[in-house]
C-alpha cells in the first residue's frame, strides 16, 4: 500500500501538532460568561465555507487561502456554525468528505475593546472535529488537535496590529483520523485500479457513530481585562451541616492581584467570604446538591464570585455555580453524600437530523425533559465529551454524568504506542481541565471498549487512570469493557468495572432465552476476580419504529422490549449485591458510517432519532420511576406513575 502526498501531509500535519501539546496544559479554559468587567461576542451563524477537493487536500495551504478573503479563491457555500457540514447540502461528497475543509466569517470587534489597551480579547472555539488551525485576519494565531473541547486565543495583539475591522476569521478543520487521534482511524489507499479510480481512499474507523465534521460549538470573542482570572478549581465535602468548599483561583496579568471571593446562596445572601487566591469556605446549615429524585429539593447551587483586582485597580469578575457533594466507591456501591446511588440512566450521543454533532438547544432542552420524563437520573457521554452546556444542565437538574473522553475504537495494537498515549494523556487533561467544576460529574471514563486484553493495555491504562487520578482524585475512574470473561489488563487500575454486553443481539441472535445465564455469569466473572461494583454500561436491541411481531423478532419494537425485561429481570437480583447501574444503549437512534448492519444508523434508541418514543421507552419509565420509587426520596410532584 502507497503512501500518496496526502498521507504523507496528514501525518507530517498531526505529528506536528500532537508534539506540540504533549507536556502539561498551561492555563484554564473557564466557560466564556458575562460580568461586568467581560463582554461576550459570538460569532455563530452563517460561516462561508469550502472543502478542499485537490487530490492531496493541501491546495489551501499551497495557496495560502487563509491570506484574503476565500471568496477570491474559489467558490464558496453558506455553512451555518454550530453544525456539522455533512448533512447541510445535497452532495455526497461533502457528506463523506475527508480531509480540510474553510470556514470564514467576517466579525465586528468593537471599536472600544480594540482602542483600550487593558483589555484582552479572546477568540475561542467550543469544539470543532478534528484538527483545526485559526487565522485572524490572515495571521495564524492558534491550533488544536481533537474534538469536542475547546481551544482559545489571545487576539488582542493581532486585532491591534492589522487595525481592520471587520475582523476576518479563518478556521480550517480537518477530519483525518490516524492510529495517534482519539478516536483512532486509518486511512487507506485502493491502489488496485482495475476496481478504484486513481487516489481513491477511505477513512476506516472502529467506532459505530457518523464521524460528523466541522464546527461543532459556537465561536465566541470574549473580553477580560488584562489582570484576569484564568483558572478556578473547586472540590467540596461536608461534615455534618457544614459544607466545605476548597478552592484555587490563579490570576494572571498582575503580580500581586487582591483576591475576594464570595459565596452566596440562591437567595442571595453571601454564606461564606475570603481574601485569598486559595482556601477553604465553611458553609453552615450546607444545602448539598443531590441528583434528581434523590432529594426534595435537588441540584441545589451556591453561586461563587470571584473578584481579582490589580496594583492599578483594574477588576475581573467570574462568577461560577458550585454545588456541594462528595462521591464515594466501596466494594459494593456508589456513594453520593455518603448515600447509595444507583444510576438508572442511559448513553447518549450528540447526534440529530441535519446539524449533526452541532450544538443545538431546542435539542438538548427537549433531551432534558425526555430524561426527566423516564424517571433517569443518569447519563454518559458516550463517547466523548459533550457541550459544556449540556453539563450545565446536568448541574441545575441533578442530572448525574459519567464523563467520557474520545478514547473509542482503541483495537489496533499500533494505537497503544508512546504518541497515542501522550496524546490521550492530554486529552484527559484537557477535559478534566474544562469539566473539573461540575457537581454533576461524578466519574471519568478513559476509553470505551478498547482492546484491553493486549499486553500493551495494562501499561497504558496504569498510566491513564493514575494520571487522571493525579489531575482530580474527588472523583472515581473507569474506563468501559465489552469482556464478559473479565479478562481486561486494565481492570486493575479502575474503582467501578463498567461493562458492555448484547446477548441475544450480537452473541446468540434472537436467543432471549440464555441472556439471564449469560448475564449473571459476566457479573459473577468480574465480580468474582475483581470485587469492584459493576454498571451495565450498554445493553439493548435495535428496533426499527413500528416494526411489531408476536412472538418477538429481532429489529421489532417488541424484541427490544423483551431484550430489556430479561436484562431487568438480572439487574433486579444483582443490584440487592454489587451491581450499581444500568444504562441502556441507547437514548435516541443515531447516524452511523454506512454498513450492512446499520439500517440507516442505529436504531437501538429508545427514542427516535427526531425523539419519539419506542416501546422501550415506556418501558423503561415504568421501570425508573419504581426504581427512585424504592431508593428515592421523591418530592410529591415526582411520584408519577408508581404512587
Ligand atoms: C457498543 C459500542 C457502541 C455501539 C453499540 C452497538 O458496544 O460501545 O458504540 O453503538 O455497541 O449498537 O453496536
Amino acid at each position: 500500500m502507497g503512501s500518496t502526498g496526502a498521507e504523507r501531509a496528514a501525518k507530517c500535519v498531526f505529528l506536528a501538532a500532537i508534539c506540540s501539546v504533549c507536556q502539561s496544559l498551561q492555563g484554564g479554559m473557564l466557560f466564556p460568561t458575562e460580568s461586568p468587567s467581560r463582554e461576550v461576542k459570538d460569532a455563530s451563524g452563517l460561516w462561508r465555507f469550502r472543502a478542499d477537493f485537490s487530490p492531496d487536500r493541501n491546495r489551501g495551504f499551497e495557496q495560502e487561502w487563509y491570506k484574503s478573503p476565500l471568496a477570491e479563491t474559489g467558490p464558496v457555500i453558506d455553512m451555518p456554525v454550530p453544525s456539522s457540514y455533512n448533512d447541510i447540502t445535497q452532495d455526497a461528497k461533502i457528506r463523506d468528505f475527508i480531509g480540510w475543509v474553510w470556514y470564514e466569517k467576517d466579525v465586528w470587534v468593537p471599536a472600544r475593546w480594540i482602542q483600550d489597551r487593558g483589555t484582552r480579547i479572546v477568540l475561542r472555539v467550543g469544539s470543532a472535529h478534528y484538527y483545526s488551525v485559526l487565522w485572524v485576519n490572515g495571521v495564524k494565531v492558534t491550533e488544536h488537535v481533537g474534538g469536542h473541547l475547546p481551544f482559545e486565543a489571545d487576539i488582542s495583539g493581532v486585532l491591534r496590529q492589522s487595525n481592520a475591522n471587520p475582523c476576518r476569521i479563518t478556521i480550517a478543520v480537518n477530519n483525518t483520523l490516524t492510529l495517534e487521534t482519539l478516536p483512532p482511524g486509518t486511512i487507506q489507499y485502493m491502489n488496485d485500479r482495475t476496481r478504484y479510480p486513481a487516489g481513491y481512499f477511505v477513512q476506516n474507523i472502529n467506532f459505530d457513530f457518523f464521524n460528523y465534521a466541522g464546527i461543532h460549538r459556537s465561536v465566541l470573542l470574549y473580553t477580560t481585562p488584562k489582570v484576569h482570572i484564568d483558572d478556578i478549581t473547586v472540590e467540596t465535602t461536608f461534615s455534618d451541616n457544614i459544607g466545605l468548599v476548597s478552592y484555587n483561583v490563579s490570576v494572571l496579568g498582575s503580580s500581586k492581584p487582591a483576591v475576594k471571593v464570595t459565596l452566596s446562596a440562591h437567595d442571595g445572601r453571601c454564606v461564606a467570604s475570603a481574601n485569598d487566591t486559595r482556601g477553604v469556605l465553611k458553609v453552615t446549615d450546607v444545602n448539598l446538591w443531590w441528583p434528581y429524585l434523590m432529594h426534595e429539593n435537588p441540584a441545589y447551587l451556591y453561586s461563587m464570585e470571584v473578584q481579582a483586582t490589580a496594583e492599578d485597580g483594574q477588576t475581573d469578575v467570574y462568577t461560577l455555580p458550585v454545588g456541594i457533594r462528595t462521591v464515594k466507591v466501596t466494594s459494593t456501591q456508589f456513594l453520593i453524600n455518603n448515600k447509595p446511588f444507583y444510576f438508572h440512566g442511559v448513553n447518549k450521543h450528540e447526534d440529530a437530523d441535519i446539524r449533526g454533532k452541532g450544538f443545538d438547544w431546542p435539542l438538548v432542552v427537549k433531551d432534558f425533559n425526555l430524561i426527566k420524563w423516564m424517571g433517569a437520573n443518569s447519563f454518559r457521554t458516550s463517547h466523548y465529551p459533550y457541550a459544556e452546556e449540556i453539563l450545565q444542565m446536568a448541574d441545575r437538574h441533578g442530572i448525574v454524568i459519567i464523563d467520557e473522553c474520545p478514547g473509542v475504537g482503541i483495537k489496533d495494537i499500533r494505537s497503544f504506542g508512546n504518541a497515542s498515549l501522550a496524546h490521550h494523556l492530554t486529552v484527559m487533561e484537557e477535559l478534566v481541565r474544562r469539566d473539573k467544576n461540575h457537581p454533576s460529574v461524578v466519574m471519568w471514563s478513559v476509553a470505551n471498549e478498547p482492546a484491553a486484553e493486549m499486553p500493551p493495555a495494562g501499561f497504558y491504562f496504569k498510566e491513564l487512570v493514575s494520571h487522571t487520578k493525579s489531575l482530580d482524585s474527588t472523583r472515581a475512574v473507569t474506563y468501559i469493557t465489552d469482556s464478559n470473561y473479565a479478562r481486561d489488563l486494565g481492570a486493575p487500575y479502575v474503582d467501578v468495572i463498567c461493562v458492555n454486553s448484547y446477548f441475544s443481539w450480537y452473541h446468540d441472535p434472537g436467543h432471549t432465552e440464555i441472556i439471564s445465564i449469560q448475564l449473571n455469569t459476566q457479573f459473577d466473572n468480574w465480580y468474582g476476580k475483581y470485587k469492584k461494583p459493576i454498571i451495565q454500561s450498554e445493553y439493548g436491541a435495535d428496533a426499527v419504529p413500528g416494526l411489531h411481531s408476536d412472538p418477538p423478532m429481532m429489529f421489532t419494537e417488541d424484541y427490544q422490549k423483551t431484550v430489556l425485561q430479561n436484562y431487568h429481570n438480572v439487574f433486579d437480583q444483582k443490584r440487592k449485591e454489587f451491581v450499581i447501574g444500568e444504562l441502556i444503549w441507547n437514548f435516541a437512534d443515531f447516524m452511523t458510517a454506512q454498513s450492512i448492519t446499520r439500517v440507516v444508523g442505529n436504531k437501538k434508541g429508545v427514542f427516535t432519532r427526531q425523539r419519539q418514543p419506542k416501546a422501550g421507552a415506556f418501558l423503561l419509565r415504568e421501570r425508573y420511576w419504581r426504581i427512585a420509587n424504592e431508593t428515592g426520596v421523591l418530592p410529591t410532584w415526582a411520584r408519577y406513575p408508581c404512587q
